[in-house]
């Protein structure tokens, strides 16, 4: 049970419903297009209220290791073909770098050692597919606070964009974040998962954790983080691969 967590949630939920309730029941809000942008969206109320009724950096729920569930699901790409992955994958991710670069003053490559050889968070926290299912797991990373420190962010960077190693239905799988959530003490590139290094079901060797919103958004097989402005000839533009077959772009639980 997580009463904490379920009542933020039903909070919100009913929160952003009233938003859109009172769009539908309120005709006075044709002359005020800046409200009616407002509440244009459950998303955009979801995360109107999330930005002023919750604390910018407010934590998602943390557990025990009594609470870890016995078996974490994998779910989507659990064992990428892509032939660069294969490799590198065969090596046992020795000749893996991530590259950061983009909107930042110092673009350069990661080894894992270097990853792992930098501040560490661990963290035990619940994960919320779409698809209707949680599991509860162990997650130990390097914050991303760290890495966009290492690298200097330019003042013109708006979303972290992620970049993966696999292929689903011809396109590689990518997703973003904005600044907020990017400077977020949980949210973090994970190489460990319930104290074992990350396995390929999982996203090895670098998955993203960003707690306060849903499975789709911890990008796995993280291979290039990229500081942008904007999506525009990213994808088809969404911030994401599922963003850009009609999935929310700011999936908050
Ligand atoms: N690169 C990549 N990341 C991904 C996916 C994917 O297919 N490819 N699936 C997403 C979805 S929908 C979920 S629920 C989680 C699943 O993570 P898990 O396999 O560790 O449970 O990863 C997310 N990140
Ligand atoms: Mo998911």
């Amino acid at each position: 049970m997580t009463p904490r967590l379920d009542r933020r949630g039903f909070c919100l939920r009913t929160l952003a419903g009233l938003g859109t309730s009172l769009l539908g029941g309120c005709d006075d809000l044709s002359g005020r297009p800046w409200l009616r942008r407002l509440l244009g969206g459950a998303e955009e109320v979801n995360l109107w209220l999330q930005r002023r009724v919750l604390p910018h950096q407010a934590l998602a729920r943390e557990y025990g290791e009594a609470d870890l569930s016995p078996e974490f699901r994998a779910n989507g790409s659990t064992d990428p073909d892509d032939a660069d992955y294969r490799r590198l994958a065969s090596g046992g991710f020795a000749d893996w770098r991530l590259q950061i670069g983009g909107l930042v003053e110092r673009p350069q490559g990661f080894s894992l050692a270097e990853l792992r050889a930098m501040p560490a968070r661990t963290q035990i926290t619940r994960h919320d597919c779409v698809e209707g299912w949680s599991c509860i797991g162990k997650w130990t990373g390097v914050p991303l606070a760290v890495l966009l420190q290492r690298v200097g962010v330019r003042p013109a960077a708006r979303f972290v964009l992620f970049r993966c190693a696999d292929t689903l239905e011809d396109s590689l799988y990518y997703e973003s974040i904005g600044l907020d959530d990017a400077y977020h003490p949980q949210t973090i590139l994970a190489y460990d998962m319930n104290g074992g290094a990350l396995a390929v079901a999982h996203g090895a060797p670098l998955r993203l954790r960003v707690e306060r919103q849903l499975g789709y958004k911890m990008a796995k097989y993280v291979m290039a983080v990229e500081l942008v402005d904007s999506f525009a000839g990213i994808g088809s533009g969404r911030g994401g691969y599922w963003e850009d077959r009609g999935y929310e772009w700011y999936a908050g639980i």
